[in-house]
């Protein structure tokens, strides 16, 4: 009924806004003890025991040889692409957070928007098939929602062209691909430990790769270009992760198969719950591969709910619902990118309707399937009472 809708003026299902990415913090104690023993000792960053272990133990769940621990998940992606030494264009899905493409753009590379495969929002390989040049320096596949991307038709492109082949892995660690732990393929991968991370260490990242020689080129890099004692060998920047930083994140090391599980929960719950209701297509994480289950991510058809994509966000943040919709308008039409002529003659329509249609809900340990539940009643109520939410007087989109 229209009248238990927040947005017609009654109370909000949730009195505690619940959000896209809150951090998950189940032990604030570990992380406290941690950090009282970085202050104790008085060491803070540049070498501690604390990022030492950190990257020791994303390496074992990585299952790679080198984890370069950094500041953020940016950075990682920037000392790749400075380590691979890159120039000119590299194929970019434009469906991505835009980190991805500013990483690149930041380093005087040109990011070319390719399009995604409407299954799995991930690039589409055909595609990039097509869109390789004599300028392509790179491919740099992105494993979006947790999931992995087409790891081996982008490799055998790749290989195919001579060209490195990297992954943006900022929000799949946990999760597997053919069978194995994403970390290791590629000649790199890039991870963010970011607060909205079900992983993370606040601000946090990390370089993960195979490759003795690219790892200490990262290494390096991430170091002002020091290469032991007082001697630069190269430019470099500071990109380290600092002590207080490596505390949060091995603390929530030691929680992730409760967040896995709680975030598989919530998954679950959505899913039972979001079936009945047409119009509502939640991106699976079942099949063979190990998801972490970090977002919760559902495509709206408006010709069937009634409701469109931000209507239904509208609905959903009247109620402390703070839902999102990543990845809007797309890499390509943002700037800088957008005044790129070539860029913006580009069209790229799977992108732009999943720009227009996906919706991120929340998860994590601040939910419950009690929270799920009323979460997918709300969908429900909205959907059921869709000509009234259109024809309310003074009605706004969400931003
Ligand atoms: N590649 C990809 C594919 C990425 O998704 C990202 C980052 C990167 C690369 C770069 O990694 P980092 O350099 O960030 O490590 C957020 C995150 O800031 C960003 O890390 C993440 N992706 C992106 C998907 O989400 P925004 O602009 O949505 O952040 P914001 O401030 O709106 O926060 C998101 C929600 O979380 C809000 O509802 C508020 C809530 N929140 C946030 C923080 C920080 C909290 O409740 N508590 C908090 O402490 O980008």
């Amino acid at each position: 009924m229209p009248g238990r809708l927040a947005i017609f003026g009654h109370p909000p299902a949730f009195d505690t806004p619940l959000h896209v990415g809150r951090p998950n913090l189940p032990d604030k104690q570990a992380i406290l003890d941690r950090i009282s023993g970085a202050l104790e000792a008085g060491w803070l960053t540049n070498g501690g025991p604390l990022v030492a272990e950190f990257e020791r133990r994303v390496a074992s769940e990585a299952g790679v040889k080198h984890c370069i621990a950094t500041c953020n998940g940016t950075a990682a992606l920037e000392l790749a692409v400075r380590a691979l030494g890159l120039v000119g264009e590299v194929i970019v899905p434009a469906y991505t957070f835009v980190a991805t493409a500013h990483a690149l753009a930041w380093h005087g590379l040109r990011p070319v928007f390719c399009d995604v495969d409407p299954a799995t929002h991930t690039l589409d390989p055909e595609r990039v098939a097509k869109m390789i040049g004599p300028r392509t320096a790179a491919i740099l596949g992105v494993h979006l929602w947790g999931r992995c991307c087409y790891v081996a038709a982008l490799a055998a492109i790749a290989r195919g062209h001579g060209i490195p082949l990297l992954f943006d892995a900022a929000h799949a660690f946990g999760s597997t691909c053919h069978g194995n732990p994403i970390g290791g393929f590629g000649v790199c991968e890039t991870f963010s430990f970011h607060a909205t991370k079900f992983v993370h260490c606040g601000e946090g990242g990390a370089v993960t790769t195979n490759d003795d020689g690219l790892a200490e080129r990262v290494r390096r890099l991430r170091d002002f270009g020091f290469s032991g004692g007082d001697r630069v060998t190269s430019l470099g920047i500071n990109a380290k992760m600092s002590e207080l930083s490596a505390a949060v994140g091995l603390t929530s090391l030691d929680n992730m198969a409760t967040i896995v599980a709680v975030n598989r929960q919530n998954y679950d719950a959505y899913r039972r719950r979001l079936r009945p209701l047409a119009g509502l297509r939640l991106l699976s994480h079942e099949g063979p591969e190990k998801s972490n289950y970090q977002y919760v991510v559902v495509e709206v058809d408006a010709q069937t709910t009634g409701l469109s994509r931000d209507e239904l966000i509208a609905v959903l943040v009247a109620e402390n619902v703070l839902a999102r919709r990543y990845f809007y308008p797309g890499c390509h039409r943002m700037e800088p990118y957008l005044s790129d002529a070539k860029t913006a003659a580009t069209s790229l329509s799977v992108t732009e309707r999943l720009a227009d249609t996906v919706l991120a809900l929340p998860t994590g340990l601040q939910l419950d399937e009690r929270g799920v539940t009323r979460i997918t009643e709300i969908l429900s109520d909205a959907i059921a009472n869709a000509d009234a939410i259109r024809s309310r007087p003074g009605r706004r989109h969400a931003a």
